[in-house]
């Protein structure tokens, strides 16, 4: 598969309001998209990257410059002929998974486009419609909590996730349960807690969740097999899941009984399709986790989710859960029962408003054959 030619920009969607989690806030998207061309047919991927390197190293200013000086221009020159393949292109850059999982799901949702088939179709999806579960950042207080995770459970997301520190996360936790009974809820930490903390970790178990995502360091999987061995209460990794690899030495260490799959963080659909499969395979639950994703990256995660081992609610939520306006038309919706449709049309399934792309525009470069 040859490309006529790649555009990049760095676009600003405004959030509606912040979302705080135990590594920062965001109140504002600013993250890449890339348009991979060919035969007058367009393909889009993004970039979630966070504002500041809390989450993992990169940051709009890294993701740019590792686009611009590696990625590209190993895309434009050397050989390859599906986005597989294009993947190993990108293989020998370390690491800067999202750059990575922008370019490679540009180029995935142009295949499917020329194809004439859906994202999902062309990744092997299965599913019509997916799951949404929905993940509140840190409230100011309790009240607050309890009213914002009212107004999502009306809305009809099928899961509630919330964040969670020391410090904030008993009595959070103990608030959504009183107020809510058995509803499906989880927990996040974001790697806010240490080995030190197991006995309050411990504590968790009494509230029965689906799951607590990610309480210790990312790069620390010999202490999560160790808090699982003394925990009920599922650990779901996912800042520590960059790859498959990754994925299987977790499992086979007990680090973890269920994995959140971004395409972002381990690079792009490929590498997350084969986490799903050694996940499906080794009877691990996934499912699909967020990094508020504009309409585009959304749009990847929605396709991503509809594959068969996908068996949990994902953090894919309406765009309006995010932005007041997104940058795809038909923005994401979720219906009242609290699942979003995969699309079936050619491509990305979602069409993107070139105006408003244009709009939120704050800087870009083409290469190859692609006139700005
Ligand atoms: O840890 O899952 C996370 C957002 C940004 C970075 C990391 C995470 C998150 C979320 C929100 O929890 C997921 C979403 O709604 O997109
Ligand atoms: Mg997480």
């Amino acid at each position: 598969m040859s490309l006529a030619g790649l555009v990049l920009r760095e676009v600003e969607v405004r959030m509606k309001q912040p979302f705080v989690s135990s590594q920062g806030v965001e109140d504002s998207r600013r993250v890449l998209v890339v348009e991979a061309w060919q035969d007058g047919h367009v393909g889009y991927g993004e970039v979630p990257v966070l504002s500041a390197p809390y989450y993992n190293e990169e940051t709009p200013a890294t993701a740019w410059h590792i686009l611009t000086e590696y990625l590209i221009p190993a895309a434009l020159t050397k050989e390859w002929s599906t986005p597989e393949e294009l993947a190993q292109v990108l293989a020998p850059v370390r690491r800067h998974y999202m750059a990575k999982a922008g370019l490679e799901g540009a180029v995935w949702s142009l295949h499917a486009d020329l194809q004439g088939i859906s994202l999902g179709a062309a990744i092997g999806a299965t599913r019509t419609k997916v799951a949404a579960g929905v993940s509140v950042g840190m409230q100011p207080d309790l009240a607050t909590l309890v009213q914002v995770v009212g107004a999502y459970l009306d809305e009809g997301y099928r899961r509630i996730k919330i964040k969670i520190k020391p410090g904030w996360d008993i009595e959070p936790l103990r608030a959504l349960r009183r107020t809510f009974g058995d509803i499906a809820l989880m927990a996040d930490a974001n790697s806010a807690y240490t080995w030190e903390h197991a006995d309050q970790l411990r504590r968790l178990d009494e509230f029965n969740l689906l799951m607590v995502e990610q309480p210790l360091a990312p790069d620390d999987i010999v202490d999560h097999a160790k808090l699982q061995a003394i925990l009920s209460t599922p650990i779901c990794l996912d800042e520590s899941i960059e790859s498959a690899d990754n994925a299987r030495k977790a499992i086979e260490l007990g680090s973890c009984r269920i994995i959140n799959i971004k395409p972002a963080r381990v690079g792009g659909l490929s590498e997350a399709k084969r986490i799903h499969d050694i996940c499906l395979a080794r009877g691990i639950p996934v499912w699909c986790g967020g990094m508020l994703e504009t309409g585009i990256g959304r749009a990847h995660n929605v396709a991503l989710a509809a594959l068969p081992g996908f068996t949990l609610p994902g953090d894919i939520s309406a765009s309006n859960r995010y932005f007041a306006q997104d940058i795809v038309i038909p923005e994401v919706v979720v219906d009242s029962d609290g699942y979003i449709s995969v699309p079936t049309g050619a491509g990305l399934g979602y069409a993107v408003d070139r105006g408003r792309l244009e709009y939120c525009t704050r800087r870009i470069q083409s290469f190859g054959a692609c006139a700005v």
